[in-house]
């Protein structure tokens, strides 16, 4: 290796990324320009992808943690060819390809948005993972390595702890991280906060950790090589490195190790960004430039890389030419196939709760859906994400054939590590905790919801009906939550999320569907824990009418002129039918709506949504949850019956009775309304 010739491409790095920060007049330079080392080995010397087709699924992927190090990543990804001069220099601007944090965009070569520290390096967990389960079922044909780039603000984040033990326990010897520690963060040096002996630590959860001098090209390549050769377990290459790496003041003096050159362009921290390019050697006059020498090294690599790429596709060509069969299945996967599912077949008790009824399906996946993880933060028994692992077995260390992850109890970890096994490519991940829980994970949700990734939320115990475990555990305003999140639109102009409280075990299995087929957006399943009355039948046949919940609501009861329409989801809709048996015997008509998706019913047509929620007939809303709710649903503007309290521990029926969720009181409500 030519060490000349390698700081030369990492000073071009790091000068291009001080002029972009410069040039936006925001962003983060200093780290950047500390971490220039490692990206310029690992893309120059390592990373193996194809030149001519990015997305090819054989790739290495490189997960960024630290989003704020974006003009770092497309700088050295400009010297790949993937990113032109003119769109570093639109850095930061409306519009341009390169956003200050990176944005998800695997044919530019992101493969994660990154921003909200520690998540990106545990996604980089969740599709190693998601390489490991393949190579389980196809192969080394389908192997390839998963690098991950973490800073100091990564390694605190708690998010880590929970990667780090899940990578350690698994052996996930195909994941190699680096972190960048210079000993800086965002406000402090790492010192004020932080004297963790990160090397044991990794340690402890069986990495195997190579500690180097992370601005040394020499020791970075040996430390890849070293750990490219690892069969056991996950790689943490513990890089020292320099916060600003050659930064000078106007009189040449250095400028290096400054918090200050965190955030802010070099000439606001304190350093000269002319003198630093100079010393950098760069022309201050025009830092816009690859240099000759850099430019051949990367063309050179990208020879490399076809020759590479040309062997692996050979080599591909090869198994898939002796085994048809798993060719098919695995280009299957890769094309996001799933096979017909019937899921009217699926017999459900009569009467069950719809975390049994989802516990049904998943056991009915297990067996059809090849390409599917499930996880559960520990509740898998309560969660009954279990249906799914009775079909299976457990991931354990270094065995990937099973299908189900026992995450621990690590909820965000546990969300995170999905989307990084969908960002993988070619599986469907589904996991599940209580609901109330699901404060845990939003962090990684916003980000599958912001990525468009399909990852499905299992959610069970999804009200105050929890009963005896008392107000931790008893979710009030999550559901609003969730629809708020289905009001964000994506960039398919669709809800950035999928929410669906279903009423009854048929339309659990509609949902269910529904979840499978939507891969747009995530999908959010919130289930009960207590058993439900089935919903009547207008037709006779149950699941035929639970079909309508994929316009997001659905009339469930539907007498001639209603006098009033009552809308509600999950368990509250059979509370209402009740009630509407009631009001008919005093001969009020009253119609019953099941509402299991707020945002996909608001998307129906107009005409549909009026023949539902008709003009001129007075409404009611019944929910668990807090009465905002239901208040997003267009065309309603009736009264809500909710929470507006948290809830309490004892039996659920008597909180039903405190709160006055019983058919007694619903209808004394009802009656109110129609006779105000
Ligand atoms: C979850 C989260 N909290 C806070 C921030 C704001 N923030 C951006 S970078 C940073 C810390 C920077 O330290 P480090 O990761 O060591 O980066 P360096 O300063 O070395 O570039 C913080 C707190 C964030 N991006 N994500
Ligand atoms: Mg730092």
């Amino acid at each position: 290796m030519n060490t000349n010739l390698m700081n030369r491409a990492a000073d071009n790095i790091r000068i291009l990324a001080a002029a972009m920060v410069e040039s936006a007049r925001s962003g983060h330079p200093g780290g950047s320009m500390g971490g220039a080392d490692f990206v310029n080995v690992l893309y120059s010397r390592h990373l193996v992808t194809d030149p001519d087709d990015p997305t090819w699924f054989g790739r290495d992927r490189f997960f960024l943690d630290p989003g704020h190090m974006s003009p770092m990543l497309y700088a050295v990804l400009a010297l790949t060819g993937k990113y032109t001069i003119d769109e570093l220099r639109q850095f930061r601007q409306w519009g341009s390809s390169t956003p200050g944090h990176p944005e998800f965009d695997p044919v530019r070569g992101v493969d994660n948005s990154s921003g909200p520290l520690g998540q990106g390096h545990t996604m980089a967990v969740g599709c190693a993972l998601a390489e490991r389960f393949l190579v389980a079922r196809f192969g080394e044909t389908v192997a390839h390595k998963t690098y991950a780039l973490i800073s100091d603000g990564g390694i605190q984040e708690e998010i880590s702890q929970g990667a780090g033990r899940i990578a350690g326990y698994l052996g996930l010897a195909n994941l190699i991280m680096f972190y960048d520690a210079n000993g800086v963060q965002l406000s402090t040096d790492v010192d004020a906060v932080d004297t963790e002996d990160y090397a044991a630590k990794y340690r402890a959860w069986h990495w195997n950790v190579i500690e180097i001098d992370g601005n040394n090209p020499a020791e970075i390549d040996r430390a890849i090589a070293e750990a490219q050769k690892e069969t056991k377990r996950p790689t943490l290459i513990l890089g020292h490195t320099i916060m600003g790496k050659g930064c000078v003041k106007a009189d040449g003096s250095s400028f290096e190790g400054q918090c200050s050159t965190h955030g802010q362009p070099l000439s606001k921290s304190g350093a000269d960004i002319n003198a630093t390019i100079a010393n950098l050697g760069g022309n201050p006059d025009n830092p816009w430039v690859v240099f000759d020498e850099v430019e051949k090294l990367y063309e050179e690599r990208r020879q490399q890389l076809r020759a590479i790429v040309a062997e692996r596709r050979a080599a591909y060509k090869a198994w898939a030419d002796a085994n048809p069969e798993l060719r098919n299945e695995f280009e299957g996967y890769m094309a996001g196939r799933i096979p017909a599912i019937d899921y009217q077949s699926i017999v459900h008790k009569p009467g069950s709760a719809t975390r049994t009824a989802s516990s049904n399906v998943l056991n009915y996946l297990g067996h059809k859906v090849g390409n599917m993880i499930v996880s559960s933060a520990d509740l898998a028994n309560s969660d009954k994400t279990d249906g799914f692992l009775k079909a299976t077995k457990a991931f354990t260390t270094g065995d990937f054939t099973g299908a189900f992850l026992h995450a621990g109890v690590s909820e965000l970890t546990m969300a995170s590590v999905m989307n990084g096994i969908a960002l993988h490519g070619g599986l469907i991940g589904a996991c599940g905790t209580f609901f109330v829980f699901s404060d845990y994970m939003k962090p990684a949700m916003r980000m599958a919801a912001l990525m468009e990734l399909p990852v499905k939320y299992v959610w069970s115990h999804d009200s105050f009906r929890v009963g005896e475990d008392g107000p931790t555990h008893q979710p009030i305003e999550h559901e609003a939550q969730l629809r708020l999140l289905e009001e964000i639109r994506n960039s398919q102009n669709r809800p950035s999320l999928l929410a669906l409280r279903p009423a009854d075990a048929a339309e659990t299995a509609v949902c269910w569907d529904m979840a499978m087929h939507n891969d747009a957006s995530p999908t959010a399943l919130v289930l009960t824990r207590q058993d439900i009355t089935d919903l009547p039948s207008q037709s006779g046949n149950r699941a035929a009418d639970a079909e309508q919940a994929r316009r997001g609501g659905y009339v469930v009861i539907n007498p001639a002129d209603p006098q009033i329409v009552m809308v509600a989801n999950g368990s509250e809709v059979s509370l209402l039918c009740e009630v509407a048996e009631r009001l008919a015997v005093d001969g009020i008509a009253a119609r019953v709506v099941s509402m299991p998706s707020i945002g996909l019913f608001n998307e129906q047509a107009a005409a549909y949504r009026n023949e539902v929620l008709p003009e001129g007939i007075r409404q009611f809303g019944l929910t668990a949850g807090l009465p905002s709710t239901l208040r997003a649903i267009r065309g309603f503007d009736g009264k809500v019956y909710g929470m507006s309290r948290f809830g309490a521990s004892a039996p659920f029926k008597v909180l039903d009775q405190k709160f006055g969720f019983t058919a007694d009181n619903i209808y004394e409500h009802v009656r109110a309304i129609l006779t105000n």
